[in-house]
């Protein structure tokens, strides 16, 4: 193992490991990653002295930040790069999360600090997924133009009620005992415990065919409480204010609920959220949502490829991106800027197919 790579690749007896090391960038993936992260799980997969895989994020605050969208805007801007990178990032990107999905072996995550976009696409779409105290996992994709993405159609679909909406919609941060409650993490562990874990899966004397049960026993001792979840509490508000079918109705429904009551604080300031993410990847997320209802993960993911490449030849992705990551302004300047502008039509055209260019899976 070379420490100076950005995936670095070890084993513990039966436990390979994968540890993403690029922690300056919050371990946000490249696609050049996605090129080495693929073939090692593909190896692993065939490799019958492998039982199980982990996968880390290098450094203290992050497990994974997202993909590298800053290469994307850089490309897709005809800055630097390869122009076809939007493309090609994106179709990697989700065959290597449909391969993590259909993974014949146990694949854990340790969602141990920041894990946005990309990086819950790797995490929650495996068959487990450990947070712990340092968690801080959100789908902010609204907020630079995109929309949550990484087979988001069908886990935020999974979650209690309207919660998947309200996630989606506003990108907000949740901590471990929120993603045990929407499904996405399956464990809670103090940080302190990783290691003592990866030490104990690595002394497991495996049997082929009962990797799942010796998996579910050690994570089972390691696991503790994660305590309530705040988004229990939330959740008869947030189903009354994102049952409707549009994002107006959903920001008249919170203007109603800021009117008073105990989620009055809440409601004012999720409707204040939701003003600053871009109008049209609001109404492109609400639709893809509601479309998506019962899409297993390749049919979320083809959709998601689909509206990608409409979002990268419109605007509001490089301007989200210029503001929230390259200039840091904060302040992005969307077109339309508002959602009275954002047509259905023009929210259609986002959905339309793309011929030979979909992301079809053999
Ligand atoms: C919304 C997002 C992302 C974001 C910030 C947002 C996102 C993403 C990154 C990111 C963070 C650190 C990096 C990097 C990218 O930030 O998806 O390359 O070093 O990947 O407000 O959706």
């Amino acid at each position: 193992m070379r420490g100076d790579e950005e995936i670095l690749l070890g084993r513990e007896d039966g436990l390979a490991t994968l540890t993403i090391n690029r922690p300056k960038a919050l371990n946000a993936l490249t696609l050049d990653n996605y090129r080495r992260f693929a073939p090692a799980l593909c190896a692993w997969a065939q490799d019958p002295s492998v039982h199980a895989v982990i996968v880390r994020g290098a450094g203290e605050r992050a497990f994974c930040a997202g993909g590298d969208v800053r290469a994307v805007y850089e490309a897709g801007r005809g800055i630097s790069g390869d122009p076809d990178l939007p493309a090609v990032f994106f179709r990697e990107e989700y065959e290597l999360i449909r391969r993590i999905h259909r993974f014949p072996k146990p694949y854990i995550t340790i969602i141990d600090g920041i894990t946005m976009g990309g990086g819950a696409g790797i995490s929650v779409n495996g068959a487990y997924c450990i947070a712990t105290e340092r968690t801080l996992f959100a789908m902010p994709e609204t907020a630079i133009g995109l929309f949550p993405d990484v087979g988001a159609t069908r886990f935020l679909n999974r979650c209690p009620g309207h919660i998947g909406r309200y996630l989606g919609l506003t990108g907000v941060r949740l901590g471990a005992a929120d993603a045990l409650y929407c499904g996405f993490a399956t464990h809670f562990m103090p940080h302190d415990r990783v290691t003592k874990l990866i030490a104990a899966l690595g002394g497991v004397v495996w049997q082929r065919g009962g990797e799942g049960d010796r998996i579910d026993a050690v994570l089972g001792c390691f696991a503790k409480d994660a305590g309530a979840a705040p988004l229990a509490a939330l959740q008869p508000a947030i189903d009354r204010c994102f049952a409707s079918g549009s994002v107006e109705q959903i920001l008249d429904a919170l203007t109603a609920e800021a009117a008073g009551g105990a989620h009055a604080g809440w409601a004012a300031e999720t409707r204040a959220g939701l003003l600053t993410k871009s109008p049209t990847s609001l109404k492109i997320t609400l639709r893809q949502l509601m479309i998506g209802r019962d899409y297993e993960l390749e049919a979320a993911l083809t959709l998601e490829y689909r509206l990608t490449q409409h979002v990268m030849a419109a605007d509001d992705f490089y301007e989200g991106v210029r503001a929230m990551l390259i200039n840091k302004d904060q302040k992005p300047r969307w077109r339309p800027a508002t959602l009275a502008e954002v047509g259905d039509g023009m929210v259609d055209a986002y959905f339309a197919p793309i011929g030979d260019r979909e992301l079809r899976f053999t």
